[in-house]
């Protein structure tokens, strides 16, 4: 059934990849729309008044924009929900909703919707493959950088949601086949005022979901619903899915389903994004989502390569190892990699830095400082991560820009250690995105390796 209102005015707020797939699927269905940004400039205008020639942009600070109970706004993710036209356009009556909510109004297949701080974009796109490697049609959307109604009319079996914080603060219920939630550690501290905050706003991925999946060693995943849970976690034989150190065996209760050495994907992070990927899969068999079994999985868990800019090995150069792990932009994500190489070196320089996200670093630094880890600070906010480390009395190298701090690790890498871009930062000081600077260290990296003629 179409629960979308024609006789409504939908006021798009966003004109990023949210929000014009937001207006491309209203219009399509015959609503009224309007565009609004709180931009004064916006880069793509000329290319939205080609394609929407009838349609109304406001751009500018929209405080004063006249909204009336007709209204409903589709906000998107990167606009903050306290923004005072927000609380203008709800006197008015006005009605909030996204872009995540209209597409779980209308679709009618089965959604998987995975949310946690790190690990998300990794287990939605292992899962789709391993579902398409039993037939399954399934496509990662959401989050990833697929706006959910961009193909919400696609020939699709099942649709995995990778969902944020920011998508799910602005649903009151989400409802799915499986919600999982990976993990919950400090990330967006600039967007929420506490833990509490951003953990509530994760929370909603549980509300409406059929079953759950959460991490049994951190206890805030866990969902109070009463729908049927599995829960997974690397370190605990108590948890449904469970891996054993001892023997490398990843369980299904007591039953050992392979071996974690026979993974592409390496470090104890990704053990645990397989845990979840199989503990989603176990739902979906039950509830007949799906008809094969676990074990018809396991070929494509054990082939999948992982994301790039995800703790990734570039190249080594003069005995010394490069990883990308660019896509660590907080500080949990970046532990995550020190924890799953560290083993394997003598020592690692990890570049840390770019924008802050008013982070707690003292569990890195403190990390920093108990291992064999060096640090070079680079960028915007250089500054406060330096006065974190000052703090703690912990040595570290100064840099200004990426690359910079790349060529002061160079200087002082010793054979057989690692040099890793795990910044616990966002980019945009110096990049685009994640990738634009995990690149950016690639071609770095490869030029040195081309100039040294070792590249192995
Ligand atoms: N805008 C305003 N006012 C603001 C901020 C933004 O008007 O205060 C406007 C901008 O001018 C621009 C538009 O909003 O026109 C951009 O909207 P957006 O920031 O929501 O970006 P989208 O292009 O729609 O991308 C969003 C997600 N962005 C954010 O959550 C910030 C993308 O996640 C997601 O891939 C995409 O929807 C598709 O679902 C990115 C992200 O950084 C990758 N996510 C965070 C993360 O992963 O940590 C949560
Ligand atoms: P997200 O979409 O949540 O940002 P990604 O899969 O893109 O997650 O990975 C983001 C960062 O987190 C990368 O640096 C990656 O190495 C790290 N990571 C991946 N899985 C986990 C996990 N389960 N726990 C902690 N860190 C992880």
């Amino acid at each position: 059934m179409n629960m979308l209102n024609i006789n409504k005015r939908y006021c798009v707020v966003g004109t990023g990849l949210t929000g014009l797939a937001t207006v491309r699927y209203l219009l399509s269905n015959h609503c009224t729309v309007e565009i609004l940004d709180t931009r004064e400039k916006i880069n793509n205008e000329d290319a939205i008044a080609l394609e929407f020639k009838d349609l109304a942009l406001c751009l500018g600070n929209l405080e004063s924009f006249v909204f009336t109970p007709n209204d409903i706004l589709v906000v998107s993710p990167g606009i903050a929900l306290s923004e005072n036209f927000i609380a203008n356009a709800i006197k008015s009556g006005a009605v909030i909703s996204s872009d995540v909510e209209i597409f779980l109004k209308q679709n009618t297949k089965p959604v998987v919707a995975i949310t946690g701080s790190n690990g998300k974009s990794t287990v939605v796109s292992l899962l789709a493959s391993v579902l398409n490697s039993v037939s399954v049609k399934a496509i990662a959307a959401g989050n990833i950088g697929l706006p959910a109604l961009e193909v919400i009319n696609n020939d699709i079996d099942v649709f995995v949601l990778e969902l944020s914080s920011f998508q799910l603060e602005r649903m009151t219920t989400c409802p799915s086949s499986v919600a999982c939630m990976l993990n919950l550690s400090e990330d967006h501290m600039d967007r929420y005022d506490s833990m509490d905050d951003y953990a509530q706003a994760k929370h909603i991925i549980y509300k409406g979901a059929l079953s759950t999946v959460f991490n049994i060693s951190e206890v805030l995943t866990q969902a109070s619903s009463d729908a049927p849970s599995f829960s997974f976690g690397k370190l605990s034989a108590q948890a449904d899915f469970s891996y054993d150190s001892a023997n490398g065996g990843i369980y299904y209760q007591n039953e050992c389903l392979l071996n974690a050495g026979d993974l592409t994907i390496k470090g104890s992070h990704n053990i645990e994004n397989v845990l979840a990927v199989l503990a989603i899969l176990k739902q979906l068999i039950q509830q007949s989502v799906i008809s094969c079994s676990l074990k018809d999985c396991l070929a494509a868990i054990k082939t999948f390569s992982g994301l790039s800019h995800r703790s990734q090995f570039v190249a080594t150069v003069d005995h010394v190892d490069y990883i990308d792990d660019s896509k660590a932009t907080n500080v949990g994500a970046s532990l995550a990699a020190l924890l799953g190489l560290q083993s394997s070196y003598s020592e690692i320089i990890i570049l840390i830095g770019g924008v802050d996200k008013a982070s707690d670093f003292s569990k890195l630094i403190n990390y920093i400082a108990n291992h064999q880890v060096r640090a070079v600070i680079y960028g915007q906010d250089a500054p406060v991560i330096q006065s974190a480390f000052d703090l703690e009395s912990v040595p570290y190298s100064n840099a200004k820009t990426m690359l910079q701090a790349l060529d002061v690790a160079i200087k002082c890498a010793a054979h057989k250690s690692a040099i890793l871009l795990a910044p616990a930062c966002a980019s945009f000081d110096e990049f685009k995105n994640f990738s634009e600077r995990g690149d950016a260290f690639i071609n770095a990296v490869k030029r040195l390796a081309i100039n040294e003629g070792a590249c192995s």
